[in-house]
């Protein structure tokens, strides 16, 4: 088959000059190909450029939202080099480049590569924002305390969350190991809508949780697989598109969004739709977050 796609997009989303400038934008993209510690399938360092090639092709206007919420100014960092670096250098590194965008005063929103990178971008937004809830929708718990023998893992991600004292509330999960299982028992500040619950409409989800300031993290396999196949580890039973898009309307309607992240695709061969679906996901965030308030 002919390949049609050839150019490497750098802005998200190919806005025209006034719409992707770096120091009047409201939101800053960075690209992270980070990928240390996948246990299954690997190819997650090809997801940020896969979503910003989508992106150039996606329409700008909002029909839900009747705009063009590029509009509100979207810068796209250069992507992260990671050359050279150990897993503790790299993320260090994502955090730095955090750091800049919230000196700025814009919100940073990091597309993976694998979800490890979530830790040190959550440790500078809470710098910043003392009273930061985390909101971690995902297919996994991620609550492990270290995995493969590394507490830098990505099944580690949300226990580092919990290790810096920061409230965590999990939507979506499907995939928890016993030791999560005997961990969640003993009382963490950790609340799991569970994805059961959620497809048989039994979930009530704790809002009230939330605190004025919200960091919402995506793995992409919290989408069900028929939707979103390319991510390193799929699990049945998963979220639909606007049932995630619903549940970040709501939370943009009850608290304000300070930095998000979208991780986990790993773009595979013969499934574009998947790199579409992370690419319009991105956009809706921005819309929703523009929109609402
Ligand atoms: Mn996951």
């Amino acid at each position: 088959m002919e390949q049609i796609h050839t150019t490497e997009t750098t802005q998200f989303g190919a806005p025209d000059a006034p719409f992707c400038n770096r120091e009047t934008a409201r939101f800053t993209i960075i690209p992270a190909p980070l990928e240390y510690s996948v246990c299954y399938m690997e190819g997650t360092r090809h997801g940020p450029q896969a979503i910003l090639n989508a992106s150039s092709q996606m329409e700008l206007y909002d029909e839900e939202l009747d705009c063009c919420p590029i509009e509100v100014g979207v810068y796209t960092h250069p992507v992260l080099n990671y050359q050279g670096m150990d897993h503790a250098a790299a993320l260090h590194h994502t955090g730095e480049a955090v750091r800049e965008v919230l000196e700025r005063h814009q919100i940073p929103l990091t597309l993976g590569g694998e979800h490890s990178l979530s830790a040190p971008i959550i440790a500078e937004v809470y710098k910043k924002y003392p009273d930061l809830t985390v909101v971690h929708i995902d297919a996994h718990g991620d609550l492990r305390d270290e995995y493969e023998g590394t507490p830098l893992s990505h099944a580690s991600i949300e226990r580092r969350v919990v290790d810096m004292g920061i409230p965590l509330l999990e939507i979506g999960i499907r995939s928890f190991s016993p030791e999560e299982a005997a961990f969640l028992k003993t009382g963490p500040n950790v609340a799991v809508v569970w994805a059961y619950k959620i497809a048989r409409g039994l979930a009530s989800i704790p809002w009230e949780r939330l605190s004025q300031h919200t960091y919402v993290t995506i793995d992409l396999d919290a989408i069900d697989p028929s939707e979103m196949p390319a991510v390193g580890t799929p699990e049945p039973g998963g979220l639909s598109w606007y049932q995630v898009l619903d549940l970040f309307k709501e939370i943009c309607q009850r608290t304000t969004v300070v930095g998000m992240d979208v991780v986990e695709l790993c773009p595979m061969e013969g499934q574009t739709r998947a790199d579409f679906l992370a690419a319009k996901l991105v956009y809706k965030l921005i819309g929703y977050h523009s929109s609402i308030k």
